[in-house]
């Protein structure tokens, strides 16, 4: 290829060299059951929501497996037959204000965030992994609570810097996980999991878990009311306009994971996808749904499903009468077949960001 040398070019700008990586697999020990990851976001972490949840999935098992000193992908239970830790419980919440809140769509090729995980022993057989992770040029000792969330006292009082209940601060955003050991049962199958420990696995080497980050009274509470305890919000209506309900047969071409489970991070997908259609429904334009801030992202797992499966995905949208742009929305996810209750989730955005 030749130059055009004729053209009135302006003085090239000096570029600067990218800076070198972060080290990527920087992890070290941090007190029990804990450890510190330097992270660079690459293309599969960023993006959908469900890409970042998949990624705070691998960096759970990765946690658990180092704090329990335990292959998590290889574990298999006294009969030889694969366990697998299931996901039971994901809250998702953000730190900070407007568009500095720290929510996963502001991850980007190549930011540093450093990432704080510990797990606990939440049973014989479930792992509690608590997950905060702070851009790294972000601050994460000051308190950021957003205003509003704090003053219906939603998200927690803010404290001790080291206390693992607290809320997320500006610039960081947390992660709570709760993970079940599974198998599955004698006719195999996805609909049936069983409870299942695999050999060599010790709990008694994880810290016990902080009573505030048990979730399994809201959990069963979910489970019948459909929606997950919020007194603060009871009061909100619903939001006027249809009653989307989605159906959806699960795709073999991307919803089942390596262990041909419906993955955990589709369920996020899916989730996501009946409020996207909800909100076209109301009215709502293509970039204003991506222009919503994400508050929270909560749900609750209590069934899997095989992949010839049609789920029935439903929506519930409610609306602040305080702060029209402010939403939450708690979704239910069952098999249509048979009416089984997969999954209640629930998101709270706020629009526009101030
Ligand atoms: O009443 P108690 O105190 O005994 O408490 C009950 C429930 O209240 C509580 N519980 C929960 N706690 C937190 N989160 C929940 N989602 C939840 N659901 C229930 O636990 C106690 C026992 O509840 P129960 O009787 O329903 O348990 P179960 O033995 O009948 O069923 C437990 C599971 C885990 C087998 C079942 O909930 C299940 O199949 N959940 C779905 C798990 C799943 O498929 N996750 C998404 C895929 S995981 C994934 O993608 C991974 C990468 S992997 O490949 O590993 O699968």
């Amino acid at each position: 290829m030749s130059l055009d040398t004729t053209a009135p070019h302006a003085p090239p700008v000096p570029v600067q060299p990218a800076a070198r990586p972060y080290p990527h697999t920087g992890v070290t020990p941090s007190g029990p059951g804990g450890l510190r990851r330097s992270v660079v976001a690459d293309p599969g972490m960023c993006g959908p929501l469900a890409s970042f949840v998949a990624r705070v999935g691998d960096w759970t098992w990765d946690a658990v497996g180092r704090a329990a000193d335990l292959d998590v992908c290889g574990a298999r239970g006294a009969d030889g037959d694969p366990c697998y830790l299931s996901f039971h419980h994901l809250r998702l919440r953000t730190g900070g204000v407007g568009r500095d809140r720290a929510e996963p769509r502001r991850v980007t090729f190549g930011d540093r965030l450093d990432l704080r995980s510990r797990c606990y022993d939440a049973g014989r057989l479930s792992v509690l992994t608590s997950h905060r992770l702070a851009f790294a040029t972000g601050a994460d000792g000051a308190d950021g609570t957003d205003g509003a969330d704090r003053a219906d006292g939603a998200d927690g009082a803010v404290g001790d810097p080291d206390d693992e209940t607290r809320a997320p601060h500006p610039g960081s955003l947390r992660v709570d996980v709760l993970n079940t050991w599974v198998t599955r049962g004698e006719h195999g199958g996805n609909a049936g999991l069983l409870r299942r420990p695999p050999v060599g696995y010790d709990r008694t080497l994880l810290p016990s878990r902080p009573d505030a980050l048990d979730p399994t009274l809201d959990c069963r509470a979910a489970r019948t009311a459909l929606a997950f305890p919020d007194p603060a919000r009871a009061h909100w209506p619903v939001a006027p306009g249809p009653a989307a309900a989605v159906d959806h047969e699960i795709d073999p071409v991307s919803d089942v994971n390596g262990a041909g489970l419906l993955y955990f991070a589709t369920y996020v997908t899916l989730a996501e996808r009946a409020l996207y259609r909800q909100w076209r429904e109301r009215g709502g334009s293509r970039g204003d749904f991506a222009a919503r801030a994400l508050c929270e992202a909560r749900i609750s797992y209590f069934g899997n499903a095989d992949p010839d499966t049609v789920l029935r995905l439903v929506p519930v949208t409610r609306t602040d009468p305080a702060e029209p742009g402010y939403e939450k929305t708690d979704v239910t996810i069952r098999d249509v077949t048979d009416g089984r209750l997969l999954a209640v989730a629930l998101f709270r955005h706020r629009f526009p960001p101030a």
